[in-house]
């Protein structure tokens, strides 16, 4: 009997206080660690790999934070159901690795609403009113760009360029950076003409697949470059300009990426890939920082970029390539 009563009094406990697992929805967190709520966009590339194994990596138990991290599947709609869900169960702070620049002010409103800041990571939104987020950590995409095109230049000089633009997801900063500038600076060069602008959506499949459809409507069209915006899409293009006759390498197509992966980088030696320009996906830490600074009561910088550059197979090594975490 007495057994029977310990029984029914620890179960109706555990039903009234919930600490049989973890907090449902709307429940109050029982631990004194910080409640992060990650809304990644997926799991579309070598980059994207590492920028959520970066975050996992830090926000963990032993560091004082139970973590709860939602892939998206590339949908705008399960980032948005995902931060609703971060407001229902009352998660400290919410980080957002935004799909695409827009669409995002009602779902943003309701965070800020119930007091949740939000830290965009990655990628950037557009937004009339600043205060929808509290910091931005990420890359200068249209910096990236440039360094790019600085390379065009110095490698073709007056020389035609045929230019294959791969794009990447429409409408997300990574893309919005990149685009404009290699369109700015195509505007600029009376020698370069891009052949086509084709949706590679930062995969290596649907990059494989556009490119494949281009080269088989054209037929030996001249390129010089291919300007792939990841380097998943730049893998998918090497392997269609392969099967179509093409040689990548300084004899052949220039294949640019961004990212500069450690895969990337091993291409770039064996000469296929002829410029990678880094984008540095290790983002968990300067976010972990900037939930430390507001958790000491402090004002974060609102946007932090961080520094990159660029390798070309005639001045990188197998000790840089080894040394690269992603
Ligand atoms: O370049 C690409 C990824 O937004 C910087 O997204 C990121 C980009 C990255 O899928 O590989």
């Amino acid at each position: 009997m007495r057994r029977f009563v310990i029984f029914l009094l620890t179960a109706a406990l555990l039903l009234t206080c919930g600490c049989a697992g973890p907090a449902g929805d709307g429940e109050d967190w029982e631990d004194d660690l910080i409640v992060v709520g990650v809304s990644q966009v997926g799991a579309e590339s070598d980059w994207r790999v590492a920028n959520s194994e970066s975050i996992k990596a830090v926000f963990t138990e032993e560091n004082g934070y139970r973590l709860l991290f939602e892939d998206a599947k590339q949908q705008q709609e399960n980032q948005i159901s995902a931060i609703r869900k971060f407001i229902q169960q009352k998660v400290d702070y919410i980080i957002l690795m935004p799909i695409s620049e827009t669409g995002w002010d009602s779902v943003l409103q309701e965070a800020r609403d119930a007091g949740i800041p939000v830290i965009l990571v990655d990628r950037m939104i557009e937004t009339e009113d600043d205060s929808l987020y509290t910091a931005h950590i990420g890359s200068d995409f249209r910096e990236e760009a440039e360094m790019a095109v600085s390379w065009m230049e110095e490698t073709y000089g007056t020389e035609p360029v045929n230019i294959i633009h791969l794009q990447g997801t429409l409408g997300s900063t990574a893309q919005i950076g990149r685009t404009a500038g290699l369109e700015d600076a195509v505007a600029r060069h009376s020698n370069w003409t891009i052949l086509t602008q084709l949706d590679g959506d930062f995969t290596q499949a649907k990059a494989y697949e556009v490119m494949c459809q281009y080269l088989a409507q054209e037929r030996g069209v001249d390129i010089q470059v291919v300007y792939c915006e990841n380097d998943n899409e730049a893998y998918g293009a090497i392997e269609a300009l392969e099967e179509y006759g093409y040689t990548c390498g300084p004899e052949g197509v220039s294949v640019i990426s961004f990212d500069a992966t450690r895969t990337c980088l091993t291409l770039c030696l064996e000469q296929k890939i002829a410029l990678a320009v880094e984008c540095n996906p290790l983002l968990g830490e300067l976010a972990e920082e900037t939930i430390q600074t507001l958790e000491a009561g402090d004002t974060p910088e609102k946007h932090t970029y961080v520094e990159e550059s660029c390798f070309t197979w005639q001045e990188l090594t197998q000790e840089q390539i080894e040394a690269r975490p992603y």
